[in-house]
């Protein structure tokens, strides 16, 4: 049987920590989903549009060095997690964990999730070296004018050039 996980986010912006992520799963999974979902607890309008999001993301994981054998798609999405996930055809849905912040954040939608679909969660450690990396201290910093290039890959650094530059 072909694995699929499904991996959501804001990835406003992309980060290493996330393509990090995105790469360990091409070792565990055939095909990994990656998905730009609207957090409802974020503002809808961003600091990168969400085309630019799955561009910046397409073009990051096309750039990845350590590619393993697995396939990646990356899409827009909004509605119901499990929802996405079925459209996708989604076996699990895979998340990265910094700390115990973000375990406390995912637990109870896994727990939710796997209630309403059946559908499990699998969470992933981050890379220790990457755990201090999140979309918020990258935006703060490029707003800033302070330099984001070991934050970020190298397609998202431009994208947030740009939209910079258009603001
Ligand atoms: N290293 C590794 N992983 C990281 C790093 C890092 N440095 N930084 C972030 N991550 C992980 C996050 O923990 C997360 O798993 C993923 O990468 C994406 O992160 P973000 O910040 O872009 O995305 P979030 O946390 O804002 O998540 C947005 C979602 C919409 C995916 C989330 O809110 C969600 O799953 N919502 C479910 C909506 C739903 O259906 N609710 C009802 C039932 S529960």
């Amino acid at each position: 049987v072909m694995r699929t996980a499904l991996l959501p986010g804001s990835f406003d912006p992309p980060t290493a920590g996330h393509l990090d992520v995105v790469e360990r799963a091409r070792h565990l999974f055939d095909r990994v989903v990656v998905v730009v979902l609207h957090n409802p607890e974020k503002p809808s309008s961003g600091f990168l549009g969400v085309p630019e999001r799955v561009e910046a993301l397409r073009a990051s994981v096309a750039s990845g060095e350590a590619a393993g054998p697995g396939s990646v798609e990356v899409h827009a999405a909004s509605g119901l997690l499990v929802d996405v996930a079925r459209e996708h055809g989604a076996d699990v849905v895979l998340k990265g964990i910094r700390g115990e912040g973000d375990w406390s954040y995912e637990q109870p939608m896994a727990v939710m999730n796997r209630q309403l679909s059946g559908i499990e969660t699998v969470m992933l450690p981050c890379a220790p070296e990457l755990a201090h990396i999140s979309s918020t201290l990258v935006r703060q910093i490029a707003q800033g004018g302070g330099a984001v290039t070991e934050l970020v890959p190298g397609p998202v650094e431009a994208a947030v050039r740009r939209a910079l530059s258009a603001s």
